[in-house]
């Protein structure tokens, strides 16, 4: 495709998105593609087709070749098995985090769990406490549904004006599964919850007993007890062998390990609830429960510490969610803010799902900051930076979904800003 041929939609070389339709190896990569002709005009015949590899293996991995991690801070002996890692969104595409690469968040390590030895009970304001097996479980009608898992603390470096740093280091605790399980419903209409009771108590089987209150109607809604991530059982870092699933809610709520539902009348005011996962505003008071993830998006190419080897084309992408619904739309801007072109949605829009976007982009070689805005099908827009900080302030430590910006200098090197 021919540079004069571009329509620009947007300041500082944003290009209509229906131009990534044409645009393969002539117009991405204009460097890369003299290269890789002269390499095929060669001919050579690489080692790799002149014997064969090894053979079929039991559980399948990654070529050694991609490199992809989950980047974990490092061990605290005061805190035994706590802590987390992140997922490498920038080395990702598509909307699916694998297994072995989504997100942890772990308060007191990861229990080896026997399922014959698990039970789930569901007590309290019921009319027939009842106690599951792992295999009675199983028996039980489930759905299949693709949604996001996100950390509340996810973007806090940011929140807290650190500079620096990757998608995966600032937003890496976010991840997208298809989630397979049985509806909490279906286990409580099982068990006849009493009329007054509003509030379910879920705990979980590891040392830390974490546990979350979630409102009735929520638990009665889309709530899953997931026992499949991607079509395998759910892996024991995310709960094996059941785990809570709340779709669209801070991710704490998700209790893993899941052993008991308890029907309240109150919230339980576990400790996650009051001393952890509440947001302390500038005024000194707290909000105790913000429960559904604010509509957020994130270039995850190009984005931070990568580097732009030359003015040119680049295709921009990244991912856009929200615990309100579905995206409807992500914008792109290449100035800072002053002026935006809508992206190309990629992916299916579903509900509480990961959404990739995309738009072509030329770089003339300035200065440049990227940055993308998503809006849900509620009508959600995503805050900006400072609506964030205006609105609860910089203490708040968990809830930031604010507008990430990536500035791009001469060089081609690309960094985290706060803009
Ligand atoms: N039982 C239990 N459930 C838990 C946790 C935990 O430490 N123990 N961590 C919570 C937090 S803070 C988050 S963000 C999610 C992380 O889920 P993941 O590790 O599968 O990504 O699980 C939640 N459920
Ligand atoms: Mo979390």
């Amino acid at each position: 495709m021919k540079k004069n041929t571009l329509e620009h939609v947007a300041g500082n070389g944003l290009i209509n998105r229906r131009h990534l339709l044409g645009m393969g190896l002539g117009g991405l990569g204009l460097a890369v593609s003299d290269s890789l002709l002269a390499a095929d005009a060669g001919l050579q015949i690489p080692a790799w087709s002149k014997t064969p590899g090894p053979g079929p293996s039991a559980y399948g991995g990654p070529s050694r070749h991609t490199g992809l991690q989950r980047l974990a801070g490092a061990p605290n002996a005061l805190y035994p098995g706590g802590g987390i890692s992140r997922t490498p969104l920038q080395h990702l595409q598509g909307v699916i985090t694998p297994n072995s690469l989504h997100f942890e968040r772990h308060h007191a390590g990861v229990p080896d769990i026997d399922p014959a030895g698990h039970k789930l009970v569901i007590n309290g304001m019921v009319r027939q406490p009842l106690v599951f097996d792992y295999e009675d479980l199983l028996k039980y009608p489930m759905v299949s549904k693709v949604y996001f898992l996100e950390c509340s603390g996810n973007g806090r470096s940011n929140t807290q004006g650190v500079p620096g740093g990757t998608a995966q280091t600032i937003h890496g605790l976010v991840s997208c599964s298809e989630w397979t399980g049985v509806p909490l419903s279906t286990l409580l209409d099982e068990a006849g919850v009493q009329s007054n009771a509003s509030w379910v108590a879920a705990v979980g089987a590891d040392a830390a007993s974490m546990g979350r209150s979630v409102p009735i109607e929520k638990a009665m809604d889309d709530v899953l007890i997931a026992l499949y991530q991607n079509g395998e059982p759910v892996r024991p870092e995310q709960g094996y062998p059941m785990r809570l699933f709340v779709p669209g809610w801070e991710g704490n709520i998700s209790v893993k390990w899941l052993t008991q539902i308890k029907l309240t009348a109150a919230p339980a005011q576990f400790r996650d609830e009051t001393s952890k996962y509440s947001d302390l505003l500038p005024d000194g008071s707290a909000r105790q429960f913000t429960f559904p993830m604010e509509t957020k998006s994130l270039i995850t190419s190009p984005s931070g510490e990568m580097k732009l080897p030359q003015a040119g084309l680049y295709k921009i992408t990244g991912i856009a969610w929200s615990g309100s619904g579905s995206i409807s739309r992500v914008e792109v801007s290449a100035d800072g803010g002053r002026s935006w072109a809508e992206a190309m949605i990629e992916s299916e829009q579903r509900d509480k799902a990961l959404t990739r976007f995309s738009i072509p982009w030329e770089w003339n070689g300035g200065d440049a900051i990227l940055q993308s805005r998503a809006t849900d099908s509620a009508g959600n827009v995503q805050l900006s930076r400072e609506a964030v900080v205006a609105d609860r302030g910089t203490n708040a430590f968990y809830h930031n979904p604010g507008i990430q910006s990536w500035a791009v200098n001469s060089a081609g090197e690309v960094a985290n800003v706060a803009v």
